[in-house]
């Protein structure tokens, strides 16, 4: 059952399986029809009243390098002498792929919400997520900036895992040398599928092994900004 679906934002979500905890205060109904649980399937989702603002979370790992190419969103532009290159290097993945490959993978951007977003207030007791990635050949740089715009402004306990399903991709860097580049990130997992399934059956192959609570699909060329995954996750259990 798709709970949420925004354009501008490629997600959706849906609930995983039983959530079985039901608190003494206000209680919310959720009807479902996921592959487990059958059509129609109704379960109650129980949440504390305390509330607190949406979190303004954006961690990295490394300092961030103050001028680096589209840090802080600031615009970037292609050298003239690297015209032609970007150029040819379009159809790799409809986009500026020259461009994305100088932008670093963790850069920061502007807090864009308006007031009324960020003065949001969510429960404490969210549920938890598996945010799943499904690519064909996804531009190396652009999948790596999705993977860490999540890990790096997602509340760490909500974010249960990220699972990355390979629909079966031709590209070598999606193979080892992702493999390798993602075994540092513990909430990372890479799903390979034998063959080209789509994109539905591929979201099918990464609901089926996650674990959080809440199935969170996004397209595999995004950036996550500060304060984007609670207020997903409070429409989800209201
Ligand atoms: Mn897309």
């Amino acid at each position: 059952v798709l709970i949420a679906c925004n354009t501008l934002l490629p997600v959706a979500m849906v609930m995983n399986s039983a959530l079985n905890q039901s608190g003494p205060d206000t209680v919310s109904h959720v009807t479902l029809a996921t592959p487990k649980l059958g059509k129609g399937t109704s379960l109650t989702v129980g949440h504390k009243s305390s509330v607190h603002r949406v979190m303004s979370l954006d961690v990295t790992q490394y300092p961030r390098d103050f001028s680096a190419v589209g840090q802080f969103g600031q615009p970037a532009v292609v050298p003239k002498e690297k015209e032609l290159e970007s150029r040819n290097r379009w159809d790799e993945g409809h986009f500026n792929v020259y461009l994305s490959e100088q932008i670093p993978v963790d850069r920061a951007i502007p807090d864009t919400r308006p007031d009324a977003c960020s003065g949001k207030l969510v429960h404490d007791d969210l549920p938890t997520t598996s945010v799943i990635f499904c690519f064909v050949d996804e531009v190396w740089s652009t999948l790596l900036r999705s993977v860490h715009s999540v890990l790096n402004r997602s509340p760490p306990q909500l974010l249960k895992e990220i699972i990355l399903v390979d629909d079966f991709s031709s590209k070598d860097y999606l193979k080892e040398p992702l493999e390798k580049y993602m075994s540092r990130f513990p909430k990372v997992r890479i799903v390979r599928l034998k063959e080209r399934q789509g994109l539905i059956r591929a979201r099918l192959a990464g609901a089926a092994v996650a674990t959080g609570e809440v199935l969170t699909f996004l397209d595999s060329h995004v950036e996550c900004n500060i304060g984007w995954l609670e207020p997903l996750l409070q429409r989800v259990i209201c």
